[in-house]
């Protein structure tokens, strides 16, 4: 016997899915969830006495299936706790394709992340299970020196010494941290607003909705609904799952772009939203070279023809997980990319960076965008800005969305390290061609801290 889906909400953990007992009778049953926070408590007042989950209340949802629907269905006390554990079946599994070493096409089975909690998970499935991974300190002192530059002061129409001032910043964030936030950029709050509506949106539906909606990128390496990275059916997963799609160049007939129907305004606003980042990335590619005392254009003209060059872009769900001290949302890795811009939202942290051996967690200012230096930016400031080592962290409680844009020079295009200002040093990194350099570095992805740029290093002699 099935619940009826319009009583059957995303389940957090499977002790919310008691039965209500009230005068030894089961009155109702209890589902929770964040999502629907603001809306449902107020309803229920005479019930909250009778849970002995009161605290965890907040921010959740009572769900009440009345006296009548229970009798319809049968259901007595224990045939609804039964019914509670065969919620928390996993049932749902992604299909991830993906091409292996030898040039053929493979597919490999990994659990819905988000259809796990939904059936009231209590246990992490043992292919989420990591040994536990090395808590981040938060140190406020040392996240000083993450700059929040402030992009308007970057205008070469800015006053002369706030943009002397706000280049020296940049510069120093960039070369001890390899990222910064920006604030002052060319996406709206309200763009930033609708974002994550869509965002929002397109994860809350039903996952046969979302299989729909998006349609599939069979053929194609990491993209497309599902989860990333996956090579086998034994490897250990991220709790997390995704929508990776490219934006742009923005041929249909390369079959790249498959556009969620589903919320309507997804793709306008996503479109909006990429359009405003690049012009970012832009400007940020003229002002990190000349913040390093560099010439200004020197990173940005080998992204032409600018007609070519990709952007990717990953909308990432992480799930409230149940038991987050020994799992990871993201594995540890760097971003193939020249530049990566992260939106972070609703303040809900996660990610973490490797600092002097140390993960350190990142913050997520309301509207700022965070930039992360991927490998190829590394390969053209000569290291001076090397890609930081990330990863994203789940929680307990709160669902976390981000969406990371990925700009990059054309596939074709051969990239290599700008030699000078004052650096005097030699290139400690060879040229390559960005296409290469991304097939490397998906096929040295879990191999370890910082190995897929060891590919472009000219090891010293
Ligand atoms: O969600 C995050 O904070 C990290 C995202 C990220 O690193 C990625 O998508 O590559």
């Amino acid at each position: 016997m099935t619940v009826p889906d319009k009583f059957v909400y995303p389940v957090m953990k499977a002790m919310f899915c008691l039965p209500l007992v009230h005068n030894k009778e089961v009155r109702g049953c209890v589902y929770l969830h964040q999502r629907e926070s603001r809306t449902c408590v107020p309803q229920f007042p005479h019930y909250l006495s009778n849970i002995f989950i009161i605290p965890e209340l907040k921010g959740t949802t009572l769900v009440d299936l009345s006296q009548s629907q229970i009798k319809s269905h049968n259901w007595n006390r224990r045939s609804m706790i039964r019914h509670s554990q065969s919620l928390a079946q996993p049932q749902s599994f992604h299909e991830v394709s993906f091409v292996d070493e030898e040039g053929r096409t493979m597919t490999a089975r990994g659990p819905v992340v988000q259809e796990l909690v939904r059936h009231g998970l209590q246990q992490l499935p043992a292919r989420f299970l990591r040994d536990a991974p090395p808590p981040a300190l938060v140190d406020h002192r040392e996240l000083e020196s993450m700059a929040l530059i402030d992009m308007a002061k970057l205008s070469p129409e800015a006053d002369p010494s706030s943009r002397a001032e706000e280049l020296r910043r940049l510069a120093a964030s960039a070369e001890s941290w390899g990222m910064f936030f920006v604030t002052g950029h060319g996406v709206p709050l309200p763009l930033m607003a609708s974002l994550a509506e869509v965002l929002k949106a397109f994860f809350m539906l039903s996952l046969e909705e979302k299989r729909a909606s998006v349609g599939s990128y069979k053929d194609i390496d990491n993209l497309g609904y599902g989860r990333s990275f996956v090579k086998s059916e034994d490897q250990k997963l991220d709790w997390v799952d995704r929508l990776a799609m490219r934006v742009h160049p923005n041929q249909d007939s390369l079959g790249l772009r498959l556009w969620p129907q589903t919320p309507v305004d997804f793709r306008p606003v996503v479109e909006k939203y990429v359009e405003a980042a690049r012009r970012d990335c832009d400007i940020l590619l003229q002002a990190l070279p000349e913040a390093l005392m560099l010439e200004r254009q020197s990173f940005l003209e080998q992204f032409q023809p600018c007609s070519e060059l990709i952007v990717n872009v990953r909308n990432n769900y992480y799930p409230p997980c149940p038991c987050p001290s020994s799992s990871v949302g993201l594995s540890p890795h760097t971003d193939a990319s020249a530049v990566t811009v992260l939106a972070q939202f609703d303040g809900v942290q996660g990610l973490e960076v490797l600092r002097r051996g140390r993960w350190v967690r990142a913050p997520a200012p309301e509207g700022a965008l965070l930039v992360v230096a991927g490998d190829l930016l590394e390969i053209m400031s000569n290291g001076r800005v090397a890609s930081p080592w990330h990863r994203a962290m789940p929680s307990a409680d709160r669902e976390r969305f981000s969406v990371a844009l990925f700009y990059n020079p054309p596939p074709r295009a051969e990239i290599g390290p700008v030699v000078g200002g004052g650096s005097g040093a030699k290139p400690v990194y060879r040229k390559v061609v960005v296409e290469d350099y991304v097939k490397n570095s998906y096929t040295f992805f879990n191999a370890g801290e910082k190995t897929p740029i060891k590919y472009a290093k000219i090891e010293a002699n």
